[in-house]
């Protein structure tokens, strides 16, 4: 079989002003080109590190669009290079929660998992038969058939900071068996959890280079049994790792603590003892928290905001990250918006969950946008982000030179952050301070 010479671009999405400048390696990209057959040459781009070489010599141009806030720049990327007569086609998240609107910039748009289906595609592509749609959703692949990723294309220096690499993503299950109202998760996966088999899971996270993980699994706490096996299984590769969140339960906190749960990402919708304890209960394991807090619901009013704000410096948590409402395609929030009429701004490079783009129900556009920033300012006011930062990657690096896993930070790249130069006069008293990627 013929070589055939393909590019696999992830466009460049703007981060939120309040997030972290820290620039991670994207996911489904990699575990895509890991669907390809042996006899595509694919090379990767990460726009949000690197160039595009519009001008090269590929025949198929791959595009992975994952956030809303990448489809137009994605668009605008398959028309450069389809004006050349490359073959362009997408898949990817954003991909099926912008499908119709992204046909036109396409030669071909593949919704749904990639797994099992890339070789029929080429075969159609060499035959002049490329179809327009290739519509996967619903009908999922084996879930055994996933990974390992092709984390070999990534160009590692690119994620690293001051020499200290960014973690690793993975991803231990798919789908979730929830439909909460802003996600669009039971769309692209269907309500139904599919937890990978636990030995291919475990060969997989062996064979990363990498000893710190995001495990990037919508929830973990869906089957207890599989979390608990999942866990054990993990204790012996001593890696450190964030997720989203975990059962609330002793025996899976536990495990979870001893397989290297480093901090988890914690949903706060209200000022409980519930959350209070769950917090607490993850800091009596040693397991950090990041809440995460949507503002802008109808069930929001300023005061509520406000009082949810207070609760947060009250229940220490270790970060936080707000998000305002966003009401995202294939969403019921979106219907909802949608059908009401108070959807007033429909430009998708404005859809980052930090700009308000409807009207929220008890107080102005305007208003909600002042309480966002509010949020972040009062949570970050007595002690900034890196401060934080600073604390978990401790805790961390503890760990790590408790378990003779602790890797120094790669001294060829200090003046480097993710492959530009550092510019050591812009560095702030923070930073100067307390930069947790300098210690040592
Ligand atoms: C990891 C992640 C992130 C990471 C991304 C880091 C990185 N470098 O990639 C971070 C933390 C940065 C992030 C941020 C945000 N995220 Co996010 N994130 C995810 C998450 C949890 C996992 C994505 C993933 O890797 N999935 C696993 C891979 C394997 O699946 P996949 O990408 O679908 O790939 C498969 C197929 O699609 C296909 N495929 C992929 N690419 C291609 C390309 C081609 C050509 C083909 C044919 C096929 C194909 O092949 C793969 C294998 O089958 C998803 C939820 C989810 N579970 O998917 C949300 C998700 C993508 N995020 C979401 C949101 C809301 C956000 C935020 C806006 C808000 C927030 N705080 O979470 C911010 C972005 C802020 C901003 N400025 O815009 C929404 C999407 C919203 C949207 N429409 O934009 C999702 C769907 C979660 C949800 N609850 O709805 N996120
Ligand atoms: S928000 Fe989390 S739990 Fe709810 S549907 Fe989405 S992925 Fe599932």
């Amino acid at each position: 079989m013929n070589t055939i010479k393909a590019r696999l671009i992830y466009p460049r999405w703007n981060k939120l002003p309040g997030q972290t400048t820290f620039t991670l390696p994207p996911h489904g990209a990699v575990v895509f080109a890991a669907t390809l057959p042996e006899y595509v040459d694919v090379k990767f781009t990460d726009e949000n590190v690197e160039e595009i070489d519009f001008d090269e010599d590929v025949e198929i141009v791959y595009i992975s669009m994952m956030l809303s806030t990448q489809v137009k720049r994605g668009w605008a990327i398959a028309d450069r290079f389809r004006a050349r007569g490359v073959t362009v086609m997408f898949g990817g998240i954003s991909t099926m929660l912008h499908a119709e609107e992204t046909i036109p910039h396409a030669d071909s748009v593949f919704l749904g998992e990639a797994e099992g289906r890339q070789e029929a595609i080429l075969d159609d592509w060499r035959n002049g038969k490329l179809k327009k749609v290739y519509n996967y959703m619903g009908k999922m692949p084996d879930i055994a058939t996933v990974g390992p990723a092709r984390r070999d294309l990534y160009k590692r220096e690119l994620y690293n900071h001051k020499g200290v690499q960014m973690v690793d993503l993975f991803h231990a299950s798919r789908g979730c068996r929830f439909s909460c109202y802003p996600c669009a998760v039971s769309y692209l996966g269907g309500r139904c959890f599919r937890p990978r088999p636990i030995d291919k899971t475990i060969a997989d996270l062996e064979s990363i280079d990498n000893n710190r993980l995001f495990i990037v699994d919508n929830s973990l706490a869906q089957d207890k049994q599989w979390e608990l096996d999942l866990f054990r299984e993990m204790i012996p590769l001593k890696k450190k790792w964030i997720s989203h969140t975990i059962e609330d339960d002793p025996q899976v906190l536990d495990l979870a603590a001893q397989a290297g749960a480093w901090y988890v990402y914690q949903a706060v919708y209200d000022t409980s003892d519930y959350i209070k304890e769950r917090v607490k209960r993850y800091h009596d394991h040693g397991i950090g928290v990041e809440g995460t807090i949507l503002l802008g619901l109808d069930n929001q009013t300023e005061d509520d905001i406000k009082r949810l704000i207070d609760f947060l410096l009250n229940i220490d948590l270790d970060l936080a990250e707000f998000t305002v409402l966003a009401p995202f395609p294939h969403t019921k929030a979106y219907d909802d918006l949608m059908r009401q009429g108070r959807i007033f701004d429909h430009d998708w490079d404005h859809y980052n969950a930090g700009q308000v783009v409807y009207h929220p129900k008890h107080m102005s556009a305007e208003r909600l946008q002042e309480l966002y920033n509010y949020a972040w300012e009062s949570f970050y006011h007595d002690e900034t982000q890196e401060e934080k930062m600073f604390k978990l990657f401790t805790q961390v690096m503890l760990r790590e030179m408790e378990d003779g896993t602790y890797r120094p930070r790669d001294r060829k790249l200090a003046n480097k952050s993710f492959g530009r130069d550092v510019d050591r006069s812009k560095r702030n008293v923070n930073e100067l301070k307390n930069n947790p990627l300098q210690t040592n």
